[in-house]
């Protein structure tokens, strides 16, 4: 049989179906699951400057429809479920055939796989809608590791609770922020993220971004970005160096890489790390015997070029991903392509589309990193009940304040 990890999750749905859900296997019993909390993380998905007019026709909301008992879950599958109120997909008039795939879209290679001229079926699954669902998975995955790690271990300024997930836009077309999160800042940042139409923490660069995309649908075309991640306060230990599959940077990089459109992720310095000598890569270790006992046991580093995961596990440093987005492929200018049928040239097909999508990008990338870390700390932690797994979690805590007592 194959092996399946400990706490998974697959989604369902199509772009105009009548709904999207997700099915969370392997949570343990006894969490309380927060419905309005993953609302609000559906709610952000849907925002953003330069999204379709879609957004305005929907209003995602988290139906639970399995899996809780009394508020708790119980063990068994917690399925989502979110419906699609664009639903149209079997009528014909509202929702037609398309003959002309969109370069850099699934269109063609799924036209190629499934050998058909109408590729609907597939832009219907390959749509980022999907990520409504990933977005409300990744977001009860945050509240199982909230409350595995109990209140006061983030390290985060302000006394937040448990490993704390941000992400946030860096980047769109070339209009870029130099804001350097830290555990400090953290709340400050989100509050500047919440005030960004673009979700990036920082006034200016929201403003040059607004402009590019607004620039960008004035000449019907389509920006991309980047978007970073940052863990603050997720255990060491965390992924594992003795199975290639088991290493937390490269399921970082699979869930990072597994949201649509995104074309390139990096740990850390990433790509960085190549034209500088070792001495200017490695992160030189200390220790603070006032941090003894804290999120990463007492052990200071006077860098993060790794990004938090050495060896395919967490060193207790913030653990930092980040993912390069392409432009959207539906250009209302539409690109060169080739009708199906006929194999005759043709401009590629424009449908309802969004011009930039990397602020709600930002929230899925913040919702699926968040699935993968609380994923490795049921690996590490792992147990049927709830109190279970924080028991296994404070003994570890506790022990690792004896081997480095400080
Ligand atoms: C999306 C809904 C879609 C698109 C977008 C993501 O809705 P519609 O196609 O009806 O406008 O806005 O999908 C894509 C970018 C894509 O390439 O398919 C959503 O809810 O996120």
């Amino acid at each position: 049989m194959r092996r399946v990890p400990r706490l998974s999750y697959i989604t369902a749905g199509e772009s105009h179906g009548p709904a999207v859900l997700a099915v969370v296997s392997g949570l343990p019993a006894g969490m309380d699951v927060d419905v309005p909390a993953l609302d609000a993380e559906l709610a952000r998905r849907q925002g953003g400057y330069g999204r379709s007019g879609r957004q305005r026709l929907e209003e995602d909301r988290a139906e639970i429809v399995s899996g809780l008992y009394l508020g708790r879950t119980i063990g068994s599958p917690l399925a989502i479920l979110i419906r699609n109120r664009d639903a149209r997909l079997d009528d014909p008039e509202r929702t037609p055939p398309v003959h002309a795939p969109r370069p850099g879209h699934a269109d063609l290679a799924g036209a190629l796989k499934y050998r058909t001229t109408d590729v609907r079926g597939v832009l219907e699954r390959a749509s980022a809608r999907e990520t409504a669902a990933r977005t409300a998975a990744g977001a009860v995955a945050r509240q199982l590791m909230t409350q595995i790690a109990g209140a006061g271990d983030s390290g985060v300024a302000g006394g937040s609770i448990g490993p704390d997930v941000f992400a946030f836009v860096r980047a769109i077309g070339g209009e870029a922020t130099d804001v350097d999160p830290t555990p400090a800042r953290c709340a400050e940042l989100r509050r500047w993220r919440a005030q960004s139409e673009t979700y990036c923490p920082d006034p200016e660069a929201t403003r040059r971004q607004v402009e590019a995309i607004r620039r960008a649908k004035i000449e019907k075309d389509t920006l991309g970005g980047i978007l970073e991640c940052h863990v603050f306060g997720a255990p060491p230990g965390l992924g594992s160096t003795m199975d290639w599959r088991d290493r937390l940077d490269a399921r970082l990089a699979a869930a990072a890489m597994s949201i649509q459109a995104i074309k390139a992720v990096e740990i850390g310095l990433g790509f960085g790390v190549a034209a500088r000598p070792g001495s200017r890569v490695h992160d030189p270790i200390g220790f603070d015997r006032a941090r003894a006992g804290g999120v990463a046991a007492g052990f200071v580093r006077a860098s993060n070029h790794a990004g938090g995961i050495e060896g395919g596990m967490s060193n207790g440093a913030p653990i930092v991903v980040r993912a390069a987005m392409k432009p959207i492929s539906t250009l209302l200018r539409g690109m060169p392509s080739v009708d199906l049928r006929t194999l005759e040239p043709v401009i590629s097909a424009y449908e309802r589309s969004d011009v930039c999508a990397a602020p709600a990008a930002s929230v899925v990338l913040e919702n699926v990193i968040g699935f993968e870390i609380a994923a490795a700390m049921l690996e590490k932690f792992g147990g049927d009940t709830l109190a279970d797994v924080r028991a296994a979690h404070a003994a570890y805590r506790r022990s690792l304040g004896e081997v480095f007592p400080g």
